[in-house]
Order: structure tokens, then C-alpha cells, then sequence
């Protein structure tokens, strides 16, 4: 027999992590609707592709705890802002920009944060740009303002911390951790410019009415 209070928490936290769901969707249609119209505009995506999750119970837990925040859903929804995460990948660096724009001039969007990791990269040379935004979510009884983690980057930055992110799973790298790090510090800096030089050549393109060969 499981306890009623363990059956009516386990509803609880279901209830809200189909919040989180709704709240991604909705941002997801907000992307796409600016995809569409720019693709129709310009004869280009500036977005190549969108991914979501919801944080797993797991590492929910794990974030509290280490912020030292009580474990419980209210806690969660109060002082989590990245439970539910979109990640948006574009194909050239002021694309980031004008996304995170686009999304800005919306009225029904509030941004919270915005943290900028590329014009100002972490340590390890992480680049991304990342915004927690709050948007309005109509339930059948209710309006709700959700938190969502939107980051956003090139395919060369998430390229780097895809891999970075799978690196960091395998353990112990022992003497040569700072040697690796130098490494990877030095692949995201090669990744930034060639994501620089990328960039100049559309512009290139684009002001002289280039037409490329195929
Ligand atoms: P996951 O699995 O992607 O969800 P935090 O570090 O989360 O306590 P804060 O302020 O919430 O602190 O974090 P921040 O710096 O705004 O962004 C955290 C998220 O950005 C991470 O989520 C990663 O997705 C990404 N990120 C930040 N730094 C790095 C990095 O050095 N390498 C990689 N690969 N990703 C990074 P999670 O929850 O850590 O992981």
C-alpha cells in the first residue's frame, strides 16, 4: 500500500512538469513562427534546429542540494529557472542575436536573466547565450507564468559543448586535466573564429550579390 501523501506529491510534481512541457511548447511555437517568416523573408533559416528537456527529477534534486534549498516542488518552481531548457541552435553568430531580439519584443515574454557567454566566455571557453524567460501558459482553470531556460548558439558552439559536456562524464583525468582543458580552451577559441570568419563570408556574399558556385 504506497502512503496517500507520497501518491498525491508523485500528481503533484507530474502536474508540474506537464506545466514545464506546455510552457517549452509554447516557446518552441514562438521559434518556429519567426523561422518560418524569416525563412520566407530572406530565402534562409536562421535557426537550423531547436532542442528540449525537462530537467530529470535527479538532477532537480541535486540542484537544490547543492544550493542548499529545501527539496520540494515548491522550492523547484520558486527557485529553479531551468527546469524546462530550449536549446536553439543557428547557423550563424548574429543570427543568436536577432532571435534573442525577436523574442525579447514579444509582449507575453518576460525576460528575467540574460547571461552572455559569448561575448563574454566562461573560463573553460564555453560560448552561449542564455536567457530565462517567463511566458503565460493557459490552463483550463488558470494562467500560469512559467520559467524557461532558453540557450542559444551556432553549430560550432554547440559542436564544442556537446562534446565538452560528454568529456566531462569520464572520469578521472588525473595529471594532464589542466593540459586538457588548455586543449579545449584552444578548440573553442578556434571554433569562435571560424564561426567569426563564417559570418564574414555571408556578409560578404550577401552585400555583393555574390551567387557561389554549387
Ligand atoms: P544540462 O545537462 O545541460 O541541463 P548551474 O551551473 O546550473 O548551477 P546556472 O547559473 O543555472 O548554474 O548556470 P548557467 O551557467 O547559466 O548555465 C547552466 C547550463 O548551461 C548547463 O546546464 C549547461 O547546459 C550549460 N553550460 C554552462 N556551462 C557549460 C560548460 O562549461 N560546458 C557545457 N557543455 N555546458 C555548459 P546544466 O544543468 O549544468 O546541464
Amino acid at each position: 500500500q504506497v502512503p496517500d501523501p507520497l501518491i498525491k506529491q508523485a500528481y503533484q510534481f507530474q502536474e508540474a512538469m506537464m506545466m514545464y512541457t506546455c510552457a517549452i511548447r509554447e516557446i518552441k511555437t514562438k521559434l518556429e513562427v519567426l523561422n518560418d517568416e524569416l525563412s520566407v523573408r530572406n530565402s534562409r533559416n536562421p535557426i537550423e534546429m531547436v532542442k528540449s528537456r525537462v530537467k530529470k527529477p535527479l538532477s532537480i534534486v541535486e540542484k537544490l542540494q547543492r544550493r542548499g534549498l529545501p527539496v520540494t516542488m515548491e522550492s523547484m518552481m520558486e527557485n529553479l529557472d531551468d527546469v524546462a531548457g530550449i536549446r536553439v541552435i543557428c547557423s550563424f553568430l548574429d543570427d543568436i542575436y536577432a532571435v534573442a531580439d525577436m523574442l525579447t519584443r514579444q509582449d507575453d515574454v518576460h525576460i528575467i536573466a540574460i547571461k552572455d557567454y559569448i561575448r563574454h566566455p566562461k573560463e573553460n571557453g564555453y560560448r552561449s547565450y542564455h536567457m530565462i524567460v517567463e511566458i503565460p501558459v493557459f490552463f483550463s482553470d488558470r494562467k500560469k507564468w512559467m520559467r524557461v531556460e532558453v540557450q542559444i548558439r551556432t553549430i560550432a558552439m554547440d559542436f564544442w559543448a556537446s562534446l565538452d559536456h560528454q568529456l566531462k562524464y569520464k572520469k578521472e583525468v588525473g595529471d594532464s586535466s589542466e593540459e586538457i582543458s588548455a586543449e579545449l580552451r584552444e578548440c573553442a577559441e578556434v571554433i569562435a573564429q571560424t564561426d567569426e570568419r563564417m559570418l564574414k563570408i555571408r556578409l560578404k556574399i550577401e552585400s555583393e550579390g555574390i551567387t557561389v558556385s554549387k
